[in-house]
């Protein structure tokens, strides 16, 4: 490190006595990278700060210092928004993860950004209400990082992504000042809401230090459900017959491949006879009525031929098991480092963009492993694509990218979006403009220049 980049961290610590720096080489890659695995982290050091007022000496000291710093959560993104490759400073928020506030009138939690989604669930339940937001990385990924994503998840279907839980941001500008946004309003007609800008601004626009979280009635009793479908036109026959007679908490799909890389990891085989799609579902099941409405709708798409083959779980156990197949593919296929997607289109479009995506793969993807999953009920579909045996990582992500060009004109023709709720990042930067048109991008570089003129936050992440 040069002596200049030593003597600006020298100076940082005595900006900020609070602050842990950690610059050891098994720090940096443990920071520096996220579940992307394309990028070698290679920060300028970690910072981990403690109060609001460490993170805000950080950014102003980086300002000063022209340092580029890339906020931090669990890491657990998949386009690389939280990679630091290029001598960034990591502010990674893992140490203020605490719950600071709960109103049982208001029904807000607050709660400091580095705390994983998982404790935030918790928190809710201790309270006796739910914080719905849900996904397979609940355990690893933090609140802050949710927000700075507008992170969605299995139970978007019933209740909406990470944004409409959001009643309150704490954020430090990038020049070191506090906004205190919406304050945990339920009505606030008082002019632009700025709370929303930092939703999804993937860590370029502030840094999210504290949220104040709505909760919600816990959910019913619920029921799981697994399907095995024929075919892909019976994909969303099913889900209309199950959503018009059902109160859906949860309505997902995989194809087979998906399936077998799970059953592989640990997973207990769907049916005895393979299908080629499988939908995993969660309705409301409080009643027997209910119940009885599930079996009915289920015979009904049996008789249909839409689906062929369906069990329903009898137990938590049985529940977690099916719901294993569904959420433990990003898992079982992590350590084969799969080129992903996650694109959305209007649900209606979903049948035909289906069709579409499979003539394409077909001709684009012949003999590779195509993994196909997701909230097929919101209209997100993410595809995971493995590499052959024997092709090389950077020849394959090159074939993977022409795929990718190819998948984007097929959204701008639907009006759809190269990404649903991973994020921009560094993964898909080339195909921002697919989705968003040059005066949306034009405004965007606006806002991004207000807030942060000097162009510290999250450098290269987004656009450049
Ligand atoms: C999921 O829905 C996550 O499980 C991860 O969004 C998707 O690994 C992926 O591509
Ligand atoms: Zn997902």
């Amino acid at each position: 490190m040069s002596d200049y980049r030593l003597q600006a961290l020298a100076r940082l610590a005595r900006l900020a006595p609070g602050l842990v720096l950690k610059t050891d080489p098994a720090d940096l890659e443990h920071y520096g990278r996220d579940w992307t695995r394309r990028w070698t982290p290679a920060p300028l050091a970690v910072a981990l700060p403690a109060s609001v007022e460490d993170v805000q000496a950080v950014l102003r000291w980086a300002c000063a210092d022209g340092v580029a710093v890339v906020p931090s959560g669990g890491r657990t993104g998949l386009s690389g928004g939280a990679v630091a490759a290029k001598g960034e400073l990591v502010l990674s928020l893992e140490r203020m993860n605490r719950a600071l506030d709960f109103d049982p009138v208001d029904r807000l939690l607050t709660v400091q950004a580095g705390m994983p989604l998982e404790a935030v669930q918790r928190t809710a339940a201790d309270h006796g209400l739910l914080y719905p937001v849900d996904f397979a990385a609940r355990g690893s990924c933090a609140i802050g990082g949710n927000i700075a994503t507008n992170a969605g998840g299995i139970r978007v279907i019933r209740y909406g992504n990470t944004r409409e839980w959001v009643a309150g941001l704490k954020v430090v500008t990038a020049q070191g000042e506090v906004l205190e946004l919406n304050r945990g309003l339920v009505k606030n007609a008082s002019g632009y809401d700025l709370r929303h800008l930092f939703i999804g601004s993937e860590g370029t626009l502030g840094v999210i230090v504290e949220a104040t979280l709505r909760l919600t009635d816990p959910p019913p009793p619920s029921q799981v459900m697994l399907l095995a479908v024929p075919e892909l036109d019976a994909l969303m026959r099913v889900f209309g017959a199950f959503r018009s007679h059902l109160r859906l908490q949860a309505f997902e799909f995989l194809n087979d491949r998906g399936a077998t890389h799970v059953v592989a990891h640990g997973a207990q085989p769907p049916f005895a006879e393979v299908s080629p799609y499988y939908v995993v579902t969660e309705f409301d099941a409080a009643s027997d009525d209910d119940q009885n409405a599930a079996l009915a709708v289920f015979e009904q798409c049996l008789e249909q031929g839409w689906v062929s083959d369906g069990v329903i779980a009898q137990s938590q156990a049985q529940a977690a098991a099916l719901w294993r197949l569904r959420e433990g593919i990003t898992e079982a296929l992590a350590p084969r480092k799969p080129y992903k997607n996650d694109i959305s289109v209007r649900i209606s479009a979903i049948p035909a963009f289906m069709h579409a995506m499979q003539d394409l793969f077909e001709r684009d993807y012949p003999g590779f492993d195509v993994v196909w999953f997701g909230h097929i009920g919101d209209g997100n579909l993410h595809i995971n694509v493995l590499a052959p045996d024997g092709m090389a990582q950077d020849a394959f992500i090159a074939r993977c990218e022409q795929v990718t060009k190819a998948l984007s004109e097929a959204l701008v023709r639907v009006g759809g979006s190269i990404s649903a709720e991973h994020g921009i990042g560094l993964v898909k930067k080339p195909y921002l403009s697919g989705t968003r048109s040059d005066a949306e991008i034009a405004l965007m570089r606006a806002v991004r220049a207000a807030l942060d003129p000097a162009g510290i936050l999250n450098p290269g992440k987004l656009f450049d």
